[in-house]
């Protein structure tokens, strides 16, 4: 099963590629695809909320493996920057750069776009990235695109088999009751093997459940590995009880306030205690406040861009979390609003 995002500049084509690779399925602040054939799965998300709302580019990164950055003729924007210091940020290793609407424009212009963009992302998690011309208009670098798509799907999947054996968490992006059948989640399976009958708690609110039965695409399975995108029917629980963002898991830490070791983007903007911030992990976000910045045990003012500090961070929504889980931290009220990663201390 192979999970890509489309991602990149405004009007560079995005939603009309993610319409070529599946069958528009579920809607919300993200756009699902579906398209299966033989042993192919895959799952296309369009991040239709971003650029407004930064959860839905997060949600959607979390959501998937493999990520196309598309960049039009007319090159990078400020948006597809964007994106490249959330990709960075997140750790998210595997993509493609994609030249869209090659049928505008001509090989030398796109070898200029791809040099330049080979250059800013040098030193990054795209530096490896294949590039690749693609027009939906006259069909030109599609089927080099999907057969691209599945082999980094490929290395993604034998990557994941790795994850089978850790403990099971799903992170869930819808709940709704089916007359009949009751609370139906959908989510991802981010590590481990889920199998029909376990028993599993949902985070942050610490109620118990039994998954009742398991359906990849539609179809019933009994077990489902790491990296499956799942349909769960869950008993002991109602769908009011669970709310995107949810974690089902045997053990999670969860709180309010933590403290972080941040490492701020090179690219970011300075902030300060007492600054508001919004702090997102997994499909979960909370606003938060910085209560206290330190620079190596000396507490100070200010963070800078591209350095390091331990800090204190406290909201006002539970979060559910693993020791080992990324934080991002964003400000809403800047143009390039990805500040940091942050790292449980
Ligand atoms: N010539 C040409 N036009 C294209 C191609 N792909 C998309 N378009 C056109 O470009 C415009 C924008 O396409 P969208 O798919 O909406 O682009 P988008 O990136 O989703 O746009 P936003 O979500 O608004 O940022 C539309 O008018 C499309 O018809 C292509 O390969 N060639
Ligand atoms: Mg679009």
């Amino acid at each position: 099963m192979t999970k890509i995002v489309i991602i990149g500049s405004e009007k560079a084509g995005k939603t009309t590629l993610a319409g070529k690779l599946g069958k528009k399925s579920n809607v919300t602040d993200i756009t699902m695809y579906d398209y299966a054939k033989n042993e192919r799965i895959l799952t296309t998300i369009d991040a239709t909320g971003y650029p407004a709302s930064v959860k839905s580019l997060v949600n959607a990164l979390n959501l998937s493996d493999i990520a196309l950055l598309c960049i039009p003729p007319t090159g990078l924007d400020p948006q597809a920057a964007e994106c490249i210091i959330a990709l960075e940020l997140m750790g998210y290793e595997h993509g493609i750069v994609v030249l869209t609407k090659s049928d505008t424009s001509y090989p030398l212009a796109q070898e200029d776009i791809k040099e330049n963009v080979q250059k800013i992302t040098k030193g990054t998690v795209l530096e490896k990235w294949d590039y690749i011309s693609v027009s939906t208009t006259s069909f030109e670098g599609m089927e080099e695109l999907k057969e691209l798509i599945f082999t980094v799907g490929e290395i993604v999947e034998n990557r994941q088999r790795e994850l089978d054996s850790l403990p099971a968490r799903i992170l869930i992006d819808q709940s709704f009751n089916v007359t009949g059948i009751g609370c139906v989640v959908l989510g991802i399976v981010t590590q481990g093997t889920i199998n029909a009958k376990d028993k599993m708690t949902a985070y942050p609110t610490r109620k118990d459940l039994e998954i009742r039965s398991i359906q990849m695409h539609d179809m019933d399975v009994k077990s489902a590995p790491a990296g499956s995108r799942v349909g769960l029917a869950l008993k002991g629980v109602q769908s009011k009880d669970i709310d995107r963002g949810f974690v089902l898991s045997r053990e999670e830490k969860v709180t309010t306030d933590l403290t972080l070791k941040c490492i701020l983007s090179p690219l970011a903007k300075d902030f300060n205690t007492e600054d508001m911030l919004h702090l997102y992990v997994g499909l979960q976000s909370s606003p938060v406040r910085v209560t206290e910045i330190s620079d190596n045990d000396k507490k100070v003012e200010s963070a800078k861009p591209g350095r390091e500090y331990k800090i204190r961070l406290s909201g006002s929504k539970e979060i559910a979390y693993n020791t080992d889980d990324r934080f991002i931290l964003a400000d809403l009220d800047e143009k390039q609003r990805f500040i940091a990663l942050g790292y449980e201390q």
